[in-house]
């Protein structure tokens, strides 16, 4: 029998019916249970055709299996992949066979977590190999890439060097108490310390594009009543989802979908027109488009080519700008826009026509183009960090900044340092494997403190 604790098994593919079907395991001899299954284990990473028997001897399948010799593997255990056919019942028959030799159902993640700790990963490319397997746009997928291939990592290891480097020269002088950190030292850190600073903003700017990336553009069409929103936006999805009719206030609740424009993923959301006289119930659909319209990063407004502008109430307003609105002047095949100049702001405008389909694909570009705009560069990798990472770089920057201030008003080197450290652990907790103390250890065994 395997030792329960260490053999984990798990199917790899989805349930159902398919081509082939993967079933892992991982342990710290797999290889024993690869000879037990199949009578003899071929060289690793080397795939093999032969007949998958149960314990009691019963053919399953003809299976290909191949096993990864640790550390060289996904989890950096010896690793088995068995690949049958893509019929759910011999996966499951596989897996129990697996189960019942004495392997372990694995837990979620847990392979990856195994990567993890094996050292084969740090935890930010272990969050991407979750955004990877999740990306639903073009962009999604570069940016889970270089992270997977370690862009978050690199960065962090930069700053921290930097930061060690500047706890190093501090804590020097807390081993020296009478003596006191020159001025022009302190002022030296000081600029080091804003260094730091800038990079760890800079980071935490590409936060909102994460976000977007992780979740999708949400995306606000708003407007008058009748300006075509619903045609517009069965236009971008492709087909008639939203209901369209020549009565105004057709529309009442807002409505949801995904769609990919060029390299994004937006979340097209239509809404119920502003009404300047609306009955009840278009209020209740007002009060909704503008809880929408708050939390929108996009905007699309729709302006009926054939009739006067009709201003958007300013709590929509407010939060629109050129940079995230898209002025969209419908219904050209009727008449040249003649009201585009009255727009309140210098909002980049496109002419459509969502009845004969004019104009979408300068549309399409142009939302292309904002959204490309969301991004923060940080050099030449796309970085967007999440929630967890945005959470310990807030404590970093916070750390930072009381160490500067403490820095410029005197005040005791020991306390200056604390908030370093604590800096130093915020950072550390977004590659997941950062030993401190290791760290300072091999840092301070190179560094000449008499100097
Ligand atoms: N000629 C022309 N008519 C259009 C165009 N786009 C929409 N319409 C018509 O305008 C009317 C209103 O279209 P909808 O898409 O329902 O407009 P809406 O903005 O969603 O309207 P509400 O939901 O009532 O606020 C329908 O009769 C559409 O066929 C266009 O580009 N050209
Ligand atoms: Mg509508």
């Amino acid at each position: 029998m395997l030792p329960a604790t260490d053999y984990i098994a798990a199917l790899a593919t989805p349930v159902g019916t398919s081509a082939i079907a993967v079933v892992r395991a991982s342990g710290s001899q797999v290889v024993e249970l690869v000879r037990t299954i199949f009578g003899s284990a071929p060289l690793p990473r080397t795939a093999q055709h032969a007949d998958y028997r149960d314990l009691n001897g019963n053919v399953v399948d003809d299976v290909l299996f191949t096993w990864f010799a640790a550390p060289h593997s996904y989890t950096g255990q010896d690793t088995l992949e068995i690949s049958s056919h893509g019929n759910p019942y011999i996966a499951q028959k596989i897996l129990e066979d697996l189960l019942a030799r004495g392997c372990r159902s694995a837990e979620p993640g847990e392979f990856t977590q195994r990567a993890f700790l094996n050292g084969r990963m740090d935890l930010s490319q272990a969050e991407a190999v979750m955004d990877l397997i999740h990306a639903r746009s073009e962009r999604a997928l570069l940016t889970a890439n270089q992270q997977l291939r370690g862009s978050l990592g690199r960065k962090m290891t930069e700053l921290i060097a930097l930061l060690v480097n500047i706890l190093a020269q501090i804590e020097a002088y807390i081993d020296f108490p009478e003596e006191d950190l020159p001025n022009e030292n302190k002022q030296a850190l000081v600029v080091d310390i804003e260094i730091l600073l800038k990079g760890t903003n800079q980071l935490m700017a590409t936060r909102h594009y994460g976000s977007l990336l992780r979740e999708g553009i949400k995306t606000v069409i708003l407007g008058e009543p009748n300006a075509g929103k619903s045609s517009l936006l069965n236009r971008l999805v492709g087909c008639d989802r939203a209901l369209v009719s020549p009565e105004p206030g057709t529309t009442r609740d807002y409505l949801e979908e995904r769609i990919i424009v060029g390299p994004h993923a937006l979340r097209l959301i239509d809404t119920a027109g502003f009404n300047l006289a609306p009955s009840p119930l278009e209020q209740r659909g007002i009060e909704k488009t503008l809880e929408q319209a708050v939390e929108a990063d996009l905007f699309l407004w729709v302006i009926d080519a054939s009739r006067p502008l009709v201003q958007l109430p300013s709590v929509a307003l407010n939060h629109m700008t050129p940079a995230n609105t898209i002025a969209v002047i419908n219904k050209v095949d009727l008449t040249a826009d003649q009201f585009h100049s009255q727009l309140p702001q210098n909002f980049p405008i496109v002419r459509v026509s969502a009845l004969v389909g004019t104009g979408f694909v300068t549309l399409q570009n142009q939302i292309t183009q904002l959204a490309e705009n969301f991004r923060s560069d940080i050099g030449d990798e796309i970085i967007a960090i999440n929630a967890r990472h945005a959470q310990a770089l807030d404590l970093a920057i916070q750390g930072l900044l009381s160490a500067k201030d403490k820095l410029q008003g005197n005040i005791a080197t020991e306390l200056v340092s604390s908030d370093l450290r604590s800096t130093l652990n915020s950072y550390g907790e977004i590659s997941g494997k950062i030993d401190n103390e290791r760290i300072l250890d091999q840092l301070f065994a190179s560094f000449c403190i008499g100097k």
